[in-house]
């Protein structure tokens, strides 16, 4: 039982704080397939989405079958996203709501850097009916959407503008998680958006491959890529409304987004299109075989590529290669509940400054991480507040990427983790620090 220690209020002072500019517009001529100078997206690994998807599952087995609004199995998928998001250097915020009586959550993940006035969104709704554990609807759309974030992360996306993910509570119940979400942005905050893009059911047993007809942008930016493969897409018609891409339409902000069918049935037209049977698109549409099976495996993939193909090209992301990298890897024992210790690497040969995505990876071995603040101490002195204090983290290890804007200091000089136990019981001690210019 920890002792009870006032928690710090952190501010994390320039650990990829946004702040929102201006508004960006989104040009009417068709996206270019790559924008000069991006890189191409990379393959989404389909079998890094099918774990996703595996992880649903167990989850909506774990608590009463599904992962439904109100449901235990709602906040467990919620709070698995957020764990991958936060180990892969994103800023994370869980936004409450209540609706029905009871507690409602959206997940909102953002990646440091980037245009704060031009913010490009991608979102699925996380939650299932209660009939089920909601696999396709829509686990797919969910997993599709975390496995690109974790792709840019991997990559070190730079992108121009600033790239914001989001995971929807309660859209079964009348998309009331991100009606919540943009009903509360600020309208200043809301024309900073240049695009939403919706993933809802995108790996249907019996797919189509349908694209939103919203923003035109948006629209080319999907079929271009569909084109690139030799799949034709057909104008999603009968979504208006239909899912989450609704709450940010009508605010005016662009949408766009894919969908592979739901209980209606395939054309015979469209079984020559893209194979398949004249049966519905999803048979398992809100019930309890919504399940791993119900998922065709191809249309995923397609699909998920296809996400991160929009992300980067409409946020003009590149991969710039990473700078230099200076690390120390000798262990350094932290008091229990005593003096902060530090571990320190010289970096030397770097010009001017720092940059304004410095990566910072920590590897700290503790048996309650909620007892340790982290800070980054510049060669200047400046402090940057990785990681607060909190009395209920009670999870082993800190191992994590911070991004950190350290554009404001100079590169050369002795760069120091500090960390302090600020509660009694458990101990540990930094394994490893590294920072990626
Ligand atoms: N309402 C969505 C499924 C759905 C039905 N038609 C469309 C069109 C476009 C996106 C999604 C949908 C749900 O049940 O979550
Ligand atoms: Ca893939
Ligand atoms: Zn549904
Ligand atoms: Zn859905």
């Amino acid at each position: 039982m920890k002792l009870s220690v006032p928690r710090r209020t952190a501010a994390l002072a320039a650990v990829a704080a946004m702040a929102l500019g201006g508004l960006a517009g989104t040009t009417a001529s068709a996206a270019p397939a790559t924008p000069a100078g991006a890189l191409a997206a990379p393959d989404i690994p389909l079998a890094n989405v099918k774990q996703h998807l595996a992880d649903f599952q167990s989850i909506a087995n774990a608590n009463g079958g599904n992962r439904a609004h109100g449901r235990p199995g709602y906040k467990a998928s919620i709070d698995f996203v957020k764990a991958k998001l936060d180990a892969a250097g994103y800023t994370t915020s869980v936004q409450q709501f209540s609706y029905n009586g009871t507690t409602g959550y959206n997940l909102i993940a953002d990646w440091p850097g980037g245009d704060p006035g031009q913010v490009i969104m991608a979102g699925a709704h996380l939650d299932s009916v209660s009939s089920g554990a909601g696999i396709n609807d829509n686990g797919s759309g969910s997993a599709a959407v975390l496995e690109t974030a974790l792709a840019v992360s991997r990559a070190g996306l730079k992108p121009t503008k600033h790239l914001r993910f989001g995971w929807w509570g309660a859209e079964e119940l009348g998309l009331v998680g991100s009606k919540y979400y943009v009903n509360n942005l600020p309208t200043t905050e809301r024309s900073k958006f240049s695009g939403y893009l919706n993933f809802d059911m995108i790996g249907s047993p019996n797919p189509g491959y349908f694209v939103y007809d919203d923003d035109p942008t948006i629209e080319q930016t999907f079929k271009s890529y569909f084109a690139g493969l030799g799949v034709p897409t057909e104008i999603e018609t009968e979504g208006d409304g239909r899912s989450d891409h609704a709450s940010f339409k009508n605010v005016g902000i662009p949408v766009g987004g894919l969908f592979t069918g739901a209980s209606r049935v395939k054309t015979s037209a469209q079984v020559q299109k893209w194979g398949g049977t004249t049966t519905a698109f999803d048979r398992c549409y809100h019930s309890s075989c919504d399940t791993t099976s119900n998922i065709n495996d191809t249309a995923l993939d397609r699909n998920s590529d296809a996400v991160a193909h929009a992300v980067w090209t409409l946020s003009a992301g590149s991969t710039t290669p990473p700078g230099p990298v200076f690390e120390n890897t000798a262990d350094v024992s932290i008091p229990d509940n005593g003096a902060a210790v530090t571990s320190t690497v010289d970096v030397t040969g770097v010009t001017g400054n720092a940059p304004s995505t410095l990566k910072v990876d920590v590897n700290i071995v503790h048996t309650w991480r909620g007892d340790l603040v982290v800070d980054l101490v510049a060669p200047d002195g400046s402090v940057y507040n990785l990681k607060p204090y909190s009395s209920s983290d009670s999870a082993d290890n800190v191992i994590a990427t911070y991004t950190v804007n350290a554009s404001s200091e100079v590169a050369n000089g002795a760069w120091k983790l500090r960390v302090q136990d600020r509660a009694a019981q458990d101990t540990g001690y930094i394994n490893s620090f590294k920072l990626t210019f």
